[in-house]
């Protein structure tokens, strides 16, 4: 009876977890929750959203959860009664969570308390319900009930993802797309039920949810999760000797090496050599400098792993585990993702040390963009999916070259559209247009920065700037808020009138970093 109304499911990830019962799956601030407890509370927890139905059908489900065993519970949950999850952002503001909830269509929104506030103005804006985690916990009224089927075909997953036009996207995966995701990464990274990740990323991307949550889920391993990324504690942490995994973005890395060199020598070679043990570091979701690379292999005797990915087709190049980790580089295809590089006209390029655009092709590839049948269609050349990123294979491994569009910015492993700040932007009345762009930046990959051509003549830039910030925050998430600002008469623009960016990249890059008064 315990068996089938907690264990048995048809989900893989979840019917695999009955097989590591009794050991660790999560740490977090509360303590270590072992799998046999998760099954219990996600049952729980699918149950209450299903009330008196057999099956949530597909319906999408967000939630708001802080990182810890709740998130999984609530995560899988909703998988087990059948529905969508949508993980929603505490830090972002009102009009991005709005956004998310009313394009996904969640009707209703699982959270924990201490977010009632930051959830209040989007769910009253949509209608939707708001179920606390604690209650949701408790189970349903009606009782235990037999969860429903599903199938691997079946949706999981909408995570949101700025394009290059509009607001973000859902991007929808299945059970059987995640399954392939995790398996390709299992296998090329050599998980099993001995590691242990730390965890700090964010749970609403790819790379915190997939590559770090549900691998080390999947595997039987544990996954010990930060409230948040906070340089001081990673490091305890990462040479505690309890660690064996480690993954993060590039600028999570020199946030480390830049609390690493401001520590006393003692404390320096204390950290050094509690980090050597680790089994595998991971870098991913931005470029990662050469000169980060040998940084960190100086400071902990690892080579970081660089490889590449994006939320819609999940990780498709990656150094290797055992073998050469050239810095600079991604590897090569993973097993089961086929990729190749085309020229302009979309013809297939063959040959090393061609540049070409990167399309992939694999059982790990989004389903749809949810809602977006024209976009979905959009981003395919035949069955090949069109990254917009651009690589050239040298003595066989990839080099990530770069993006074919400007308005795409990478900013603290982030995806920003310029296009969707230039239109938030441009709603503030200080401003009668603007051009939004990403300039390089050895912290966070890129700074989002944004000339202006002001209203009014009488404007100064520090101050507008400083307007801009507190405004674009209240309507914008945290890391698609200017940096800095050029106020400027007029625009570049070509002589067909074309605004041309990389002329007011170069502006920024002219003026080097710092205040907006220069
Ligand atoms: C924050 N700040 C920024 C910034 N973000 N400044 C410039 N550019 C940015 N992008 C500023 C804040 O305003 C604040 O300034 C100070 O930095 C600290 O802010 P914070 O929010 O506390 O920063 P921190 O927690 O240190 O965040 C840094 C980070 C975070 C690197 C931990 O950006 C992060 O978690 N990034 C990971 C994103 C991710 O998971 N991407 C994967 C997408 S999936 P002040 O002045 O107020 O102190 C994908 C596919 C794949 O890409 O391949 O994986
Ligand atoms: P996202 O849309 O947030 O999933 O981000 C995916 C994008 O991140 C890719 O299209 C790349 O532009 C970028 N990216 C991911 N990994 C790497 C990497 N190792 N090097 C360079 N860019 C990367």
């Amino acid at each position: 009876m315990k068996e089938s109304l907690y264990t048995a499911s048809s989900l893989a990830i979840v019917r695999g977890a009955a097989r590591f019962e009794g050991r660790v799956a999560i740490v977090d601030r509360h303590g270590a929750h072992p799998f046999g407890d998760l099954l219990g509370a996600s049952s729980r927890m699918a149950n209450a959203l299903l009330g008196e139905r057999p099956d949530l059908l597909e319906e999408p489900v967000a939630f708001m959860v802080q990182p810890g065993v709740d998130y999984v519970s609530v995560l899988w949950g909703i998988w087990r009664a059948g529905g969508i999850a949508v993980p929603l952002c505490p830090e972002h503001p009102a009009p991005e969570l709005e956004h998310v909830i009313r394009d996904s269509g969640a009707r209703t929104v699982v959270f924990d308390a201490l977010f009632g506030e930051t959830l209040g103005p989007a769910a009253e804006a949509t209608g939707a319900r708001l179920l606390p985690t604690k209650q949701a916990k408790r189970g349903s009224a009606a009782g235990r009930r037999r969860l429903p089927d599903v199938e691997p075909f079946r949706r999981a997953l909408i995570l949101y993802t700025s394009g290059t036009t509009g607001r973000p996207k859902g991007v929808v995966s299945t059970h059987g797309i995640l399954t392939a995701q995790i398996e390709t990464l299992v296998e090329a990274w050599g998980w099993t039920s001995e590691d242990r990740i730390l965890h700090a990323l964010p749970l609403h991307h790819t790379h915190g949810i997939v590559n770090a949550l549900l691998c080390a889920l999947w595997s039987g391993a544990t996954c010990e999760m930060l409230p948040r990324f906070d340089p001081a504690v990673v490091w305890e942490r990462l040479s505690s000797g309890e660690v064996t995994l480690f993954m993060a973005v590039p600028t999570i890395y020199v946030k480390l090496v830049a609390e690493w060199e401001n520590a006393t020598a003692t404390e320096r070679a204390a950290l050094s050599r509690g980090s050597a043990d680790l089994r595998l570091m991971v870098s991913g979701s931005a470029p990662l400098t050469t000169h980060v690379f040998e940084r960190w292999l100086d400071i902990t005797g690892h080579e970081l792993l660089e490889r590449y990915g994006m939320t819609e087709i999940g990780m498709a190049i990656s150094n290797p585990l055992d073998g050469e980790r050239r810095p600079g580089y991604v590897g090569v295809p993973l097993s089961g993702v086929r990729v190749r590089l085309v020229d302009e006209g979309g013809q297939r390029i063959t040959g090393e040390e061609k540049p070409g655009r990167i399309q992939v092709r694999g059982p790990g590839l989004f389903l749809e963009y949810w809602k977006r049948l024209e976009d979905t269609r959009a981003a395919y050349q035949d069955a090949w999916f069109d990254t917009g990123d651009e690589a050239v294979v040298e003595n066989g491994y990839y080099r990530i070259l770069g993006r074919t569009s400007v308005d795409i910015i990478k900013t603290g492993g982030y995806k920003v559209s310029a296009l969707e700040i230039e239109n938030v932007l441009r709603g503030h009345r200080a401003i009668s247009d603007c051009a939004v762009v990403g300039v390089p930046d050895l912290e966070w990959g890129e700074r989002v920065c944004v000339a202006v051509v002001p209203a009014s003549a009488e404007a100064e830039q520090g101050a507008l700037l400083e307007e801009l910030k507190a405004w674009a925050k209240d309507r914008l998430a945290s890391y698609k808020v200017p940096r800095d600002l050029i106020l400027v008469e007029e625009l570049p623009r070509n002589a067909m009138g074309k605004l041309t960016k990389p002329e007011v990249q170069q502006m920024f890059v002219s003026k080097g970093p710092g205040d907006a008064g220069g």
